[in-house]
């Protein structure tokens, strides 16, 4: 096992990694901004290196500062967390060739999978279920009309270097095709400085999907199983669970397969998230694979029972797994809420300092978070403040939980989205697990 690693985070993801580190007996090295210098990742780390001032880009976006903090404190390996560079190439590259491990998949994969073209073509070749689409990237107006035509609409057009639904645009006519196409192109020339796109076919009022992996560097794979993500708004989580209300053993292994066939055919290691758009039939198709442990991670750990990130650290020092598939079982209930610090109406960040805080608990709760009393949420990160997850017997039981849980979450100073999730948890749809990825913009 490691015995340093440098955590290239901050917030509730570094303070995770760190407690994970602590079990395994590894030293947790924090890394941080000029804004994070009071943060609890500094404070409760093994050691901290100031990388940079407060913008991301000049700090946690900062690949040679982050490689001087890994030879000045002499770290073996770097967990990225999400988000930043967790899913940077370039990165993971720049720490292959420095003999430091990235404590995720190899660069190659990262980059695979990062190209949504590739990834497609990859999980067809591996017989996991996918939309009808182009197969390449369009390079006309022309192009993309014969293409529509034949896929049928509406359809969608995809950014290739995009992902987590950036630079998308659903079409329903011909008529509106070579505007939206052109519109497409500059955004994700933009965004991504890549302006290929490519035409798929639109799924209406899906269900997002994702199953959970963990691949050690032997071939061993195996999945968690499911969490239903469709909760979100502007491509943002809200609301997580696991299992998903519409699962089923039969359904969950069909998925489970798809996701441990696409994984093999890359060689895919470390901990990985397959998405999948799911229709009103149950029919279930290939999306994006995420090469990171995603922010929702913890529902599945209080099903399964499996630390997440521990298993991280297990494979990328070169351990087997010592999981098996058939005694993974997903018992009981999970819902995660992320409570953001932003105006529960207009949705606008809402940066300042936390004045007065009451953290709730209980049997079956469990908040992660990196908020103290007296914390400054900096207006520089993403507004999320904490996690807060609950587990119990039944979704009706877990349900009522998070409300306990959530009026028990006192927050003075900042405002935050807790009012919008508690009405949430008492919508009749919701309650009823009737929910797809319109969800919110339905809520009134
Ligand atoms: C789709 C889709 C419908 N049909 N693709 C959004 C994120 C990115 N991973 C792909 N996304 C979508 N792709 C087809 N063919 C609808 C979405 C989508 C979505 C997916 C999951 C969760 C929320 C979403 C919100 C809007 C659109």
């Amino acid at each position: 096992m490691f015995s340093k690693v440098l955590i290239a985070n901050r917030g509730e993801i570094a303070l995770r990694i760190i407690r994970a580190c602590r079990e395994l007996d590894i030293k947790a090295v924090a890394v941080y901004s000029e804004a994070d210098k009071d943060s609890l990742h500094v404070k409760l780390a093994n050691g901290a290196i100031c990388i940079g001032p407060a913008s991301s880009s000049e700090s946690y976006l900062n690949i040679s500062s982050l490689l001087s903090a890994v030879e000045v404190v002499d770290a073996e390996a770097v967990h990225p967390g999400y988000g930043f560079l967790a899913e940077s190439a370039e990165f993971a590259e720049v720490c292959e060739n420095c003999g430091v491990k990235f404590i995720g998949p190899t660069s190659k994969v990262i980059r695979q999978m990062g190209n949504k073209i590739e990834a497609k073509k990859i999980a067809e070749e591996a017989r996991v279920p996918v939309l009808g689409w182009s197969e390449r990237n369009i390079e006309s107006e022309e192009d993309a009309k014969a293409m529509a035509k034949k896929i049928g609409y509406p359809v969608i057009i995809k950014a290739a270097s995009g992902g987590g639904g950036r630079g998308m645009k659903i079409v329903h006519t011909q008529a509106a095709l070579g505007t939206a196409f052109h519109m497409a192109r500059r955004e994700a020339k933009a965004a991504f400085n890549d302006p290929d796109v490519f035409i798929e076919k639109f799924c209406e009022r899906p269900r997002h999907v994702e199953i959970q992996l963990l691949a050690d560097e032997h071939g061993n794979v195996i999945h968690l199983g499911e969490r239903e993500c469709s909760i979100q708004r502007r491509h943002q989580k809200i609301i997580e669970e696991a299992p998903s209300p519409i699962m089923d053993e039969k359904l969950r292994q069909r998925m489970g397969d798809a996701a441990l066939k696409l994984a093999r055919s890359i060689d895919y290691t470390n901990a990985g998230t397959v998405e999948f758009l799911v229709d009103k039939d149950k029919n279930f198709y290939f999306m994006e694979m995420n090469a990171r442990v995603q922010v929702e991670h913890p529902v599945t750990e209080f099903v399964t029972g499996v630390n997440i990130v521990k298993e991280q650290l297990r494979i990328a020092s070169g351990e087997k797994l010592k999981l098996k598939q058939k005694n993974m079982k997903m018992k009981g209930h999970s819902i995660e809420c992320r409570v953001n610090a932003e105006d529960p109406v207009t949705f606008a960040p809402s940066p300042g300092t936390i004045t007065a805080l009451n953290i709730p608990g209980g049997f079956g709760v469990r908040v992660d978070t990196a908020i103290y009393c007296n914390y400054v949420v900096s207006p520089h990160y993403d507004s999320l403040l904490a996690k807060v997850i609950v587990h119990a017997d039944t979704r009706e039981m877990a349900i009522k939980r998070m409300r306990i849980a959530l009026k028990g979450f006192l927050i003075e100073g900042v405002k935050t989205n807790i009012p919008l999730l508690l009405d949430i948890m008492k919508n009749h749809d919701f309650i009823a697990g009737d929910i797809d990825i319109d969800f919110l913009s339905r809520l009134s």
